[in-house]
């Protein structure tokens, strides 16, 4: 009940009678009253005026159940539609795979608050402070074999990107295959896990990392990590982000179930690359190298021209790609 009011006071343009929730409801006024008292120490701002009802004036940024719930539930059919809300875990990405080996439907998500072991790619580490950001991980149980597999962490780049753009208007970009950018400094990252059999996904988690309203990074990333807030100066409410980024995640990701491939969102995705006909260098298990970035091919890889004039694909497993002078 409590998401079902908060949904109807935000998207109410006037007051709401406290009669009229309690019939909706089918509750006594007291009921009501409490809810409201529970969502006031929450942090939101309620009114409330005799004879009118209630009205919401402020909305606090904090990542609950029904605050969550009350923005995803009307705006997808299956992402985002079963979630798990911390105030804190080791890292949403081991939460979603233990879901994942315990039966969790398609779609679940997973968030915190705070990750106190927030992992990047190959061990290293994810900076997840409590409060300001958003750490969520997407259980999905497609139905195709495991190669295929490493386009989801383009598809969900590409998803992040638009509602990122969509949610701010800052001009963001991707650096393939797992970050997102903006003004040279990463913003998002993206740390795709999986489990299968030879040639069958038990389930695949997609775990995204965006720096939403932090504002003081470690020393180590300070140089080259930003966030929603810092690039476009005012606060971000977090809960309307993961919406949003539930809401493309899904479109996109049936787009992809039927096509198979990456050929609908191949040229949309070039333009938003940050590498694209750039030089590069390529860092991998051999000697890194440098090569000219010409943008992904149907199957996510990144082409290269190498300095021979031949063409090559890199496959994302195995490389690191930075820029000629830095991180982009
Ligand atoms: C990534 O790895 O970029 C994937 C990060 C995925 C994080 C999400 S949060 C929700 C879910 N649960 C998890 O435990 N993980 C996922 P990689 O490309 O390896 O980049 C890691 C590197 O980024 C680190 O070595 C730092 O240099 C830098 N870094 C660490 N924390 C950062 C932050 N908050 N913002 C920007 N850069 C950061």
């Amino acid at each position: 009940m409590k998401t079902d009011i908060l949904k109807l006071l935000r998207e109410s343009e006037s007051y709401v009678s406290g009669q009229q929730l309690c019939e909706h409801f089918g509750v006594s006024r007291t009921a009501i009253w409490k809810v409201m008292q529970q969502l006031k120490e929450e942090g939101y701002q309620i009114e409330a005026v005799r004879n009118k009802g209630y009205r919401i004036t402020e909305v606090p940024d904090i990542m609950t159940r029904e605050e969550l719930e009350s923005r995803i539930s009307g705006n997808t059919k299956w992402a985002g539609q079963c979630l798990y809300v911390y105030a804190e875990t080791d890292s949403t990405n081991i939460r979603a795979k233990q879901l994942g080996e315990t039966g969790a439907p398609h779609g679940t998500l997973v968030l915190a608050d705070r990750q106190s072991a927030g992992r990047g790619r190959r061990g290293r580490n994810w900076e997840s402070p409590e409060g300001c950001s958003v750490y969520m991980s997407i259980l999905l149980r497609p139905e195709f074999t495991p190669d295929k597999a490493s386009m989801l962490t383009l598809v969900m780049a590409y998803s992040v990107a638009k509602a990122l753009k969509g949610c701010t208007g800052l001009d963001v970009q991707i650096k393939w295959p797992n970050d997102i950018v903006i003004n040279g400094k990463k913003l998002v990252g993206i740390l795709t896990e999986m489990s299968t059999e030879i040639d069958y996904i038990n389930h695949v988690v997609v775990g995204v990392g965006i720096n939403v309203n932090t504002e003081i990074f470690p020393e180590e990333i300070a140089d080259r990590a930003t966030s929603l807030r810092n690039e476009c100066g005012y606060k971000i409410q977090r809960s309307v982000i993961v919406a949003e980024v539930m809401n493309q995640f899904e479109q996109d990701y049936e787009m992809f179930l039927k096509k198979k491939d990456l050929s609908w969102l191949r040229e949309k995705y070039n333009q938003l690359l940050v590498n694209c006909k750039k030089e590069v260098v390529i860092h991998g298990a051999a000697e890194p190298y440098s090569a000219y970035a010409l943008g992904i091919n149907n199957t996510g890889e990144l082409l290269v021209r190498l300095e021979d004039g031949s063409v090559e694909a890199v496959y994302a497993g195995e490389v690191s790609v930075r820029g000629m002078f830095g991180y982009v």
